[in-house]
C-alpha cells in the first residue's frame, strides 16, 4: 500500500492498527454496493427498498449480537463508537442511578474515553472516582481490589486490553471479584482494543456492558456498539432525545421506545452499520482465535528484534500482552523517532496515546507504539527496527 498521493514512496508499513484497522475490500464493496444501488433511510418507508435497507441494518445487529453471543440483538445498541458508548452508559444509567458518594471503580490503564465521562458524571452527581493501581509490569494489582470495593461502588469501568502498555486484563477474575464484594456494582468493560483480537462471550463473561468500535475491527468509522443486559437497559433513561425514540409524543408527555431503539435517536449511520455487519462476517471468516495467534507470534518477533537494541525500552511486561508494544528510546525524544520513521513510510503513532495517566504511571511523556492486525507481517516489524537503527544512527551516532 502507498500512502495516498506520492507514487515514489516506499510501501507503506502500517503498524498502527491499535488507532484504527485498514478494510477489507467486503466492507468497501458493502458501503458502495449500498451507497450506488440500494440507498435508503431506515424504519421510515413502507416501500420496499426502505424495508430492505430496514433488514440489512436489522442483519448488521444479529450478527453482532452473536459475535458477543449476547441473549438477544435487542441488547445491541448502535452508538457512534466506544467513546459514545461510555459517555451513553454514564449519561443514562449514571444520571439517573448514581447518589452523591457513590463510587465509580476505574483502572490506572483506562484511555481517556473511560476516565473522562465518568469524572463528569461524577461531579454531577458528587460520585467518587477510584482507581485499581498498575504494578510496574504492567499488570493491575489485583490484590487491591476487594479493598477498593464497597457497598457505595456503583460502577466498574475496566479496559479488556490496554491501548498503552498492551496488558490484557483478566476480566473475568476481575469480575468474579467485583460480583463476590460488590454484588450492587454494574460492571462495564472497554472492549476497543480486544474486541477484533480476543473472542468475547458476553453471557460468559457476566459483564453488564462491553463496548467497542467498528473502525477498530476492519468496520467503517463512525460506528460503535454497545452490549448491555436488556434488564439493565431496559432500566435505564433515554439520554438524546428525537425521531425513532418514542413510543408516542404529546407536547405535554412522550413515552419512550422500547431497547434498543430508546438509545437510537436519529437517522442512524446506515451505510456504516452495514460495514460493521460486513466487518464481522469477514472476522468471522478469518477466525478471531486465528488472528490471536497470528498476532501473537508478531508480538513475540518484535520483543526479540527489539531486545537487539539495548537504547529501546519497551513499556510494561504484562503477563499476557495484545497486538501492541509501547517503546521509549534512550535519549531521543519518540516524536523525533516518529518523524524519521515516517520517512522512511513506516507509521506507528507517538504520544500519550490518550492515556496520560498510564505515562503518568510509567514517568514518561510519550511513548512510540507499535501495534499489529490480521495484516501485518514480520517485514514491517523488520522496516520498523531498520527505522529504529537509522534513528539511533542520526541521533546518537550509534551503529546496530
Ligand atoms: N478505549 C480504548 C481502550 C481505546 O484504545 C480507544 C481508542 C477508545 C476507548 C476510544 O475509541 P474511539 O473509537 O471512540 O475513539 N484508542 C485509540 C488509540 O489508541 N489510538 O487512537 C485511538
Amino acid at each position: 500500500m502507498l500512502v495516498a498521493g506520492d507514487r515514489e514512496e516506499k510501501p507503506l508499513a502500517f503498524l498502527d492498527s491499535t488507532a484504527t484497522t485498514q478494510k477489507p475490500a467486503c466492507v468497501i464493496d458493502a458501503m458502495d454496493d449500498f451507497y450506488r444501488e440500494h440507498y435508503s433511510s431506515v424504519k421510515r418507508g413502507v416501500y420496499r427498498l426502505s424495508a430492505r435497507t430496514t433488514e440489512a441494518f436489522e442483519a448488521a445487529r444479529k450478527n453482532v449480537a452473536k459475535f458477543l453471543n449476547a441473549a438477544s440483538e435487542d441488547e445491541i445498541v448502535f452508538t457512534r463508537g466506544t467513546t459514545e458508548s461510555i459517555n451513553l452508559v454514564a449519561w443514562s444509567y449514571g444520571r439517573k442511578f448514581f447518589d452523591a458518594g457513590d463510587e465509580i471503580l476505574i483502572s490506572g490503564l483506562e484511555h481517556h474515553a473511560n476516565i473522562v465521562s465518568w469524572q463528569i458524571v461524577a461531579e454531577m452527581k458528587g460520585a467518587k472516582i477510584k482507581v485499581i493501581p498498575v504494578k510496574d509490569d504492567g499488570d493491575l494489582d489485583l490484590d487491591a481490589l476487594p479493598g477498593l470495593l464497597t457497598a457505595r461502588t456503583k460502577m466498574v469501568a475496566v479496559t479488556h486490553v490496554s491501548n498503552a502498555v498492551g496488558t490484557v486484563n483478566p476480566i473475568a477474575e476481575i469480575i468474579a471479584i467485583v460480583r463476590a464484594n460488590a454484588p450492587q456494582a454494574k460492571i462495564l468493560i472497554d472492549g476497543a482494543q480486544s474486541a477484533s483480537h480476543i473472542k468475547v462471550d458476553v453471557q460468559k463473561l457476566d459483564c453488564d456492558f462491553f463496548v467497542f468500535s467498528g473502525h477498530k475491527i476492519y468496520g467503517p468509522t463512525g460506528v460503535g456498539v454497545l452490549y448491555g443486559k436488556y434488564a439493565v437497559l431496559d432500566s435505564m433513561p433515554p439520554w438524546h432525545g428525537g425521531g425513532e425514540m418514542i413510543k408516542n409524543v404529546t407536547f405535554e408527555k412522550t413515552t419512550y421506545a422500547d431497547v434498543p431503539a430508546r438509545f437510537e435517536a436519529g437517522t442512524p449511520a446506515i451505510a456504516e452499520v452495514i460495514g460493521l455487519g460486513k466487518a464481522i462476517e469477514w472476522l468471522n471468516r478469518v477466525g478471531l482465535d486465528e488472528i490471536r495467534q497470528h498476532e501473537s507470534k508478531l508480538v513475540e518477533y518484535a520483543l526479540k528484534r527489539l531486545a537487539e537494541i539495548p537504547q529501546v525500552k519497551v513499556l510494561g511486561n504484562p503477563k499476557e500482552r495484545g497486538a501492541l508494544l509501547s517503546v521509549t528510546l534512550d535519549g531521543i525524544a519518540v516524536s523525533d523517532a516518529a518523524m524519521i520513521l515516517d520517512e522512511e513510510n513506516v507509521a506507528v503513532r507517538s504520544g500519550h496515546h490518550c492515556a496520560q495517566p498510564v505515562m503518568d504511571r510509567f514517568g514518561v511523556d510519550a511513548t512510540l507504539r507499535l501495534s499489529f492486525g490480521a495484516y501485518t507481517l514480520e517485514r514491517d516489524i523488520d522496516r520498523f527496527v531498520a527505522g529504529i537503527q537509522r534513528v539511533l544512527r542520526l541521533f546518537l551516532g550509534v551503529e546496530h
